[in-house]
């Protein structure tokens, strides 16, 4: 006689987060949060006042794996998430990023084909060695339960900041870039590509789990567009992941995709759907049971400040439509600084509750 299989006694089959991103509808669903890590906890503050900027915070690999664990030994969520940030990318590539104080990200603008010549593959390995180091660190001092996310900006996401220098609301200068010269933008996003398959698989390597690609600035590009700048660079991404590291679940963000969430999902092959505050609830549900794929998502960031009966109210009502697919409980984007702790406790302690 054969000995019995015991999958659910496997290390990684008690990490919630994977079961329900291998198609398990796990009740009540698991959760984290996007940004969980960060200055609306004053423990973060602190360490992130000795670190010498925020750089500096991401390539440390002892203070890049405390941060990572706070909101882990505050409220014991499911998974945690890399501390890093998506601009290490270009950071790595050699062109310089700089955080200036309430100013958020700024970068020497790349605007043309000279401006890529910069660009330089072969000189990640130091700075993504650091991550490295931190992904691998944290693998060691997270809970058995508790799945490790490594991350990852989408290509065109990434390519918004390089091309503008800076975060802007419409993505104007890559969108213009794109129409301008095609070949050009076409042989920066060829870069992002590249060099983001190489840093996911070295996470990965390293000991992350599962897998997001942040696509914050999907949502500005007519159809054409985000076919060829979001889906298409989605899906080498994905599909060269998935044929090293079969196993390793990708979830994908295509923030304000909208009526192209089910192309970009059925097209990339991606295991969970980050769904951003706009997309219905009755939406999310569908995607789940009939495109095949696990939800995240999606509550408004505002309410987790506000707090209060409106805040109970929404969590109910999505942990209803939720109810029985496959979904992970998240925020519809990153958790904002004016976030009460406390608030996030009781979110917690309401989706644990599962009612
Ligand atoms: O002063 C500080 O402490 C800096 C604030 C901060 C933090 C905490 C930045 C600057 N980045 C981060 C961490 C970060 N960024 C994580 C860590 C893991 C976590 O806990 O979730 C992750 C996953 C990101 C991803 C990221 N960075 C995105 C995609 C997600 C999103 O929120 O849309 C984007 C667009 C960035 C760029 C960036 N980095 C930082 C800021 C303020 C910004 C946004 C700038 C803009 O609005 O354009």
């Amino acid at each position: 006689m054969s000995a019995p299989a015991h999958p659910d006694t496997s290390i990684k089959a008690n990490r919630k987060l994977l079961r329900a991103l291998a198609g398990e509808a796990v009740w009540p669903p698991p959760i984290w949060l996007m940004r969980q890590a960060g200055r609306y906890l004053p423990e973060y503050r602190e360490v992130r006042a000795t670190a010498g900027g925020f750089l500096n915070l991401c390539y440390n690999p002892a203070l890049a794996t405390e941060v990572t664990l706070q909101p882990i030994r505050r409220y014991g969520f499911d998974a945690a998430i890399l501390f890093s940030d998506i601009l290490v990318v270009p950071d790595a590539l050699g062109q310089q990023v700089r955080f200036l104080e309430g100013e958020g990200p700024c970068l020497d603008p790349i605007t043309d084909d000279a401006g890529l010549g910069q660009l330089n593959l072969a000189a990640t390995g130091e700075k993504f060695g650091r991550v490295y180091e931190t992904v691998a660190r944290l693998r060691q001092d997270l809970p058995a339960e508790v799945a490790l996310i490594g991350f990852c900006g989408a290509p065109w996401t990434v390519a918004t900041y390089m091309v503008a220098g800076r975060g802007s609301s419409d993505q104007a200068a890559a969108r213009m870039f794109a129409y301008r010269d095609r070949e050009a933008f076409t042989r920066l996003i060829d870069i992002v590509v590249e060099t983001s398959i190489e840093y996911l698989d070295g996470q990965v390597k390293a000991g992350a789990d599962a897998l997001q690609i942040f696509d914050s600035w999907a949502g500005n590009l007519p159809d054409g567009e985000f076919q060829a700048w979001v889906v298409a660079p989605t899906v080498r991404i994905v599909s060269e992941l998935k044929r090293r590291h079969p196993d390793v679940p990708i979830i994908g963000f295509p923030r304000g995709a909208g009526l192209n969430a089910e192309d970009y999902v059925l097209a990339t092959k991606v295991d969970g759907l980050g769904c951003d505050t706009a997309m219905p609830l009755g939406q999310m549900r569908a995607l789940a049971e009939f495109a095949g794929v696990t939800v995240q998502g999606n509550l408004d960031p505002l309410l987790l400040v506000s707090g209060g009966q409106a805040l109970e109210d929404r969590i109910a009502e999505t942990l209803e439509a939720l109810r029985d697919v496959p979904a992970i409980f998240n925020l519809g984007h990153g958790i904002v600084p004016q976030t009460p702790p406390e608030h996030v406790a009781r979110l917690v302690e309401l989706v644990r509750g599962g009612t």
